[in-house]
């Protein structure tokens, strides 16, 4: 199963500031048996999408192989929710400020990808309903695979029809070193 996972922070935490925190659970994640990483982008500096008066974000994509074997789509979703409990999330606010959010956006077996349909409920639904409109997820995803896409869709078309406000907000952070 290919999955996309996308990462969010902007609070620090006890674990760090939110590039650490970012990087420690992707570095888990990997090391995760049945987790294998195919694909990372740059760290991004993103502004604050839905609830703007919080702090800048930062966000990035990992392009994983997860061995279904091991991991279900939920069984993956709940392991990524063990690295937001590490990082000591707290949901106060919906959309809100956080140490570290990982979202399942899209997931791919057998080369066909999954649409959720109602079976796993509000707890997780394929593709991720808001993916296609969020510049912090479709700018770092494009980076990690410039050749993916979205329920049908090239995800490089879908960025370049997000506002020219919020692509312009998204900066690469080259220099940040935080993929396994
Ligand atoms: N996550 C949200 C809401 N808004 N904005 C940015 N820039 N980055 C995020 O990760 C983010 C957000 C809800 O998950
Ligand atoms: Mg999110
Ligand atoms: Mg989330």
């Amino acid at each position: 199963m290919k999955a996309v996972l996308a990462f969010g922070a902007n609070l620090p935490g006890d674990l760090g500031d939110p590039v650490a925190q970012i990087a420690r659970a992707a570095r888990s994640l990997a090391e995760s048996p049945g987790i294998t990483v195919t694909a990372a982008s740059a760290m991004y500096a993103t502004p604050p999408w839905g609830v703007e008066d919080q702090a800048e974000f930062r966000n990035s994509v990992l392009v994983v192989e997860v061995d279904e074997a091991l991991f279900s789509p939920l069984d993956l979703l709940h392991r990524c929710q063990d690295e937001e409990k590490a990082a000591h999330r707290v949901r106060h606010r919906h959309w809100g400020p956080r140490t570290l959010d990982i979202d399942l956006i899209s997931l791919w077996s057998a080369g066909v990808e999954i649409h959720s349909g109602g079976r796993w409920g509000a707890e997780l639904v394929l593709p991720h309903p808001w993916a296609h409109a969020r510049a912090f997820v479709l700018v770092p995803w494009n980076d990690a695979d410039p050749a993916a896409t979205l329920d049908g869709q090239p995800v490089a078309g879908l960025m370049a029809s997000c506002p020219a406000g919020d692509l312009a907000g998204v900066r690469a952070l080259p220099d940040v070193a935080w993929a396994p």
